[in-house]
């Protein structure tokens, strides 16, 4: 899902999908190095859950739904939306209560970033990706050449955010994100994806029937939002139309790739390489934000996990997603290209993981702490409380791992001489407790 950055709503969409970015895979806003790293349990449901029983709502909820709809509808003729077209998407609209339970749900329990992996690279993904690759190699081939974006990232995002094709979701767009914008915590934003998606009928691109996807707003293969559809989305097939809705994925591949491109991926490079980190490395400096040019982590004694010399992709941050006990990784350029797609740490390695699997790739060297529980959200808040309390401030005790508890970890690691690797985790709690 594509969602503007600003937004960062990946949780909200996530749920329909693996998605992204384009926003709409809803992970917590952005960016922090572990909340990225669990991922919340709805992220990886791949049902539609608008397709639930859904209870009615009441009446005077209509009635203030009708109230809102009639404010939107001028601001949307304000906008150059023709009565008529607006009538037509708004037909038999109204406020979905799925859509509603589902904004408001924060999951209590999230996956650790292996079991999230395991998922999203499972055999079964990596087989049916290399079919469906191999049954598209011509398009792909012809997408890679045009956009200069690697078919394998193109293919990764596809498998990740709909299982290629196969999870487009069925929530009428303008319904869901309706419902968003009456609800009214995200208003600003779900009005702007809506103005989008009205303009999108109007351009004539796709039918209100046809026009739909995950309860966030994300639609077609690769699921975009609205505003990204407007400004990315490439007919590929020459048709006159930017279908992303049909089951011929072309037109949205195409569309990812573009996307990628001008987000600045750099054709050939890789997302990011396993590595070797030396004894007595400074965990502290394993950050996204902390990017080094590959010379500057030579020096440190860091290596592929092969021992041979790092490849030089420009400057790199040293990413270890389950603290100093797991795999790290050195990430390049191109990592935080897919981030454009989805915020979330987690979906970006997975993307990458997944991709460099489809093109014949194995798993990772190094063995993930399998071992360790995840933390549910409550114990994550509890954490924060423990080191806010002992003077490291977390600022705020949300039940996400952010870069301020991320820092704050440091920091009480370092007060103990213990490796700051500013992982959260139940020793941690433990310790606190
Ligand atoms: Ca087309």
């Amino acid at each position: 899902m594509l969602i503007p950055r600003q937004f960062s709503i990946l949780m909200l969409a996530a749920a329909l999908c693996g998605c992204a970015s384009n926003a709409t895979t809803a992970q917590e806003p952005n960016t922090d190095a572990n909340s990225a790293l669990t991922i919340s349990s709805k992220t990886v449901s791949k049902q539609d859950p608008t397709k639930e029983a859904t209870p009615l709502p009441s009446a005077r909820e209509l009635a203030d739904f009708k109230s809102w709809r009639s404010d939107f509808r001028a601001r949307a003729l304000a906008k150059g939306i023709k009565p008529s077209i607006f009538d037509r998407a708004f037909a038999g609209v109204s406020v979905n209560q799925q859509v509603v339970k589902l904004d408001g749900s924060q999951a209590e329990f999230t996956r650790q970033i292996w079991d999230y992996l395991d998922t999203a690279t499972s055999a079964s993904r990596v087989s049916t990706g290399k079919q469906q690759w191999q049954r598209h190699a011509d398009t792909l081939a012809k997408i890679e050449q045009r956009y200069k974006v690697d078919a394998k990232v193109v293919m990764s995002i596809w498998g990740m955010e709909t299982n290629y094709g196969s999870y487009r979701g069925n929530t009428n767009t303008i319904e869901g994100l309706a419902t968003l914008a009456f609800e009214g915590r995200r208003r600003t934003f779900a009005e702007a994806e809506l103005i989008a998606a009205l303009q999108i009928l109007q351009a004539g691109d796709v039918k209100p029937e046809k026009m739909r996807g995950s309860w966030a707003g994300a639609m077609g293969h690769t699921q975009f939002m609205p505003t990204s559809y407007l400004e990315y989305a490439q007919d590929f097939t020459g048709d006159g139309k930017r279908d992303i809705w049909s089951d011929d994925p072309t037109d949205a591949l195409a569309s990812t790739a573009y996307y990628l491109a001008r987000f600045g991926w750099q054709k050939g490079a890789p997302w990011g390489v396993e590595i070797k980190l030396p004894k007595h490395f400074d965990y502290s400096q394993a950050d996204q934000s902390h990017r080094k040019p590959v010379a500057y982590w030579k020096q440190r004694g860091v290596t592929t996990v092969d021992g041979q010399p790092l490849p030089d992709h420009g400057d790199a941050a040293i990413l270890v997603p389950a603290g100093a006990h797991g795999p790290a990784f050195a990430v390049f350029e191109n990592f935080r290209v897919i981030r454009r797609y989805n915020n979330a740490t987690s979906y970006a390695m997975a993307v990458g993981h997944l991709g460099d699997k489809l093109a014949g790739g194995g798993d990772f060297v190094a063995p993930w702490p399998r071992n360790e529980a995840a933390l549910s959200r409550s114990e994550k808040k509890q954490l924060q409380q423990k080191l806010t309390a002992l003077g490291f401030d977390t600022q705020g005790a949300d039940g996400v791992i952010g870069p301020n508890t991320t820092k704050a970890i440091r920091a009480y690691q370092q007060s103990k001489q213990q490796v700051a690797d500013g992982y959260a985790n139940a020793t941690l709690l433990k310790q606190l407790n």
